[in-house]
């Protein structure tokens, strides 16, 4: 049972027009009530109504900060208990004057993701909803906002539950089996639980499917920007940015340290680093950033190498060709304003036309060419549609993948003869692994950690 009055400031801290402070609880109403000076008495009004005045001192009567309040009454609210939202001026003063006056009342500064775990505890959304609360808030592009927007709704929980009745059912039909055998022929169930594991199983392996695209909307796709010295890496990560974020000049060896630039490709959201061209240096500093592109090409998702197509093609260059042609790499032959000096065969043998873009940077020529080729890449057509249900929690995706195991188990089991009550072991370990994903049976420590990545207020 909660019983404490929870609140926090529910806005960015900041100078904003406005700010919001956020009181959650069985008390929430009277205690702004007796913090609150205006013409209606909080404890009086309708629920979802908006009032005006001021929060007093409540000894002196002081006041202290105009305000407009909002009453949401239990159960319809966020959290599902009386909730009030003060409203104040923004900057940080206005607000900090408001939580000081509550916090001397019978309230306490709720703790992160406070509101939503209450939200979660009181059963109006399950624990996925709730994760993706924070996704939501994270998103940093619109199809990563609307595939966390729909697991809000419920999206995936109802997935969820809709093959953990498919499991249900075959629990209950086992059950019937082992507790009057004489009704059943075995081999008749054996069917049956074989039907059901792989359609749910099947399921199971669509969601995963979209697990990749999943991550990507949610963390972007993480792309190293690689290449010799000079050949035009930051000129291309100011091209793409729009902005001229990286330090471009003639001199190579200029760019020392990783720079990271969160951009948007069609909708898919891209992590760009920009990186110092690798070759082998004396100078200390840029051996340090050397270093840096090594491991920033390393963790990559994606890697696009940059080749001055005004150049023979170097030692250097195949080498970094070599070590990274088993992954997902997009060639860029730069400088197309300038004469070609690069042999182009050893390059068309090593990579797929499609992935090999012809660019001058300076001239700010194939650039789209350049898009084209990243979007065709991680979206292999029909995200368009926008139907599917991503998963990209890590959490989810381990689970999903322990759930085929589970099922996979209980298939096999039918195939070698072993008794039905042992086969009910797995199919009742599927259907308690999937009820983790929305939260049934979960331990607190878990659910704490869970809500602890969440910001203060929300
Ligand atoms: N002609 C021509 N010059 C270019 C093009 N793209 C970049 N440059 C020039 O090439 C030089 C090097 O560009 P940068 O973007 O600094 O190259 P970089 O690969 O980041 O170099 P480092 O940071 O030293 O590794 C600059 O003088 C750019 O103006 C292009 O398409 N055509
Ligand atoms: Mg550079």
């Amino acid at each position: 049972m909660i019983n404490d009055t929870i609140a926090a400031i529910a806005t960015a801290v900041g100078e904003g027009s406005v700010a919001i402070v956020r009181v959650s609880g069985p008390e929430s109403v009277a205690i702004v009530e007796s913090i609150f000076a205006a013409k209606n008495k909080l404890t009086q009004v309708d629920s979802h109504t908006v009032h005006y005045g001021y929060i007093v001192n409540p000894n002196t009567r002081e006041k202290m900060e105009e305000v407009l309040v909002t009453v949401m009454r239990a159960p319809r609210s966020f959290t599902m208990e009386d909730v009030v939202e003060i409203s104040t001026h923004g900057g940080v003063i206005a607000v900090k004057r408001v939580m000081d006056i509550l916090l001397q009342q019978n309230v306490r500064l709720a703790e992160p993701g406070e509101f939503t775990k209450r939200a979660f505890l009181n059963g109006r959304i399950d624990l996925s909803q709730a994760e993706a609360v924070i996704d939501l808030i994270r998103s940093k592009s619109e199809r990563a906002f609307s595939s966390a927007f729909k697991q809000v709704q419920g999206n995936l929980s109802k997935e969820i539950e809709a093959q953990r009745y498919t499991l249900l059912e075959t629990m209950a039909h086992i059950e019937v089996n082992i507790d009057y055998p004489e009704h059943d022929v075995e081999s008749l169930t054996s069917a049956f639980i074989r039907e059901k594991c792989s359609q749910v199983m099947e399921s199971i392996e669509k969601l995963l499917r979209t697990a990749n695209e999943g991550k990507i909307l949610r963390e972007g796709i993480v792309t190293a920007i690689v290449g010799r010295p000079n050949v035009g890496k930051s000129s291309l990560l100011n091209a793409l940015a729009k902005e001229s974020k990286a330090i471009v000049t003639d001199i190579p060896g200029t760019t020392r340290d990783v720079i990271e630039e969160f951009i948007t490709i069609n909708g898919i959201p891209l992590k760009l680093l920009d990186t110092a061209g690798i070759r082998e240096t004396a100078d200390v500093v840029e051996q340090i950033g050397v270093e840096r592109s090594k491991s920033a090409l390393e963790d990559a998702d994606l890697v696009v190498l940059v080749l001055n197509q005004n150049e023979p093609l170097h030692a250097d260059d195949l080498q970094l060709m070599e070590q990274i042609k088993s992954r997902q790499v997009i060639v860029v032959l730069n400088k197309m304003d300038l004469p070609r000096q690069l042999e182009l065969r050893q390059i068309e043998e090593m990579f797929e036309s499609d992935r090999i873009v012809k660019m001058s940077v300076k001239e700010q020529e194939g650039l789209d060419a350049l898009e084209a080729a990243i979007a065709g890449i991680f979206f292999s057509g029909g995200i368009e549609s926008n139907d599917l249900t991503y998963v990209s929690n890590v959490r989810h995706i381990a689970l999903l993948k322990k759930a085929i195991v589970s099922l996979q188990d209980a298939i096999g089991a039918t195939e070698e003869h072993i008794p039905i009550d042992l086969i009910q072991i797995d199919v009742r370990a599927a259907w308690e692994q999937l009820g983790e994903i929305i939260g049934d049976a979960v331990g607190d420590s878990l659910i704490d950690q869970i809500f602890s990545q969440f910001c203060l207020g929300k």
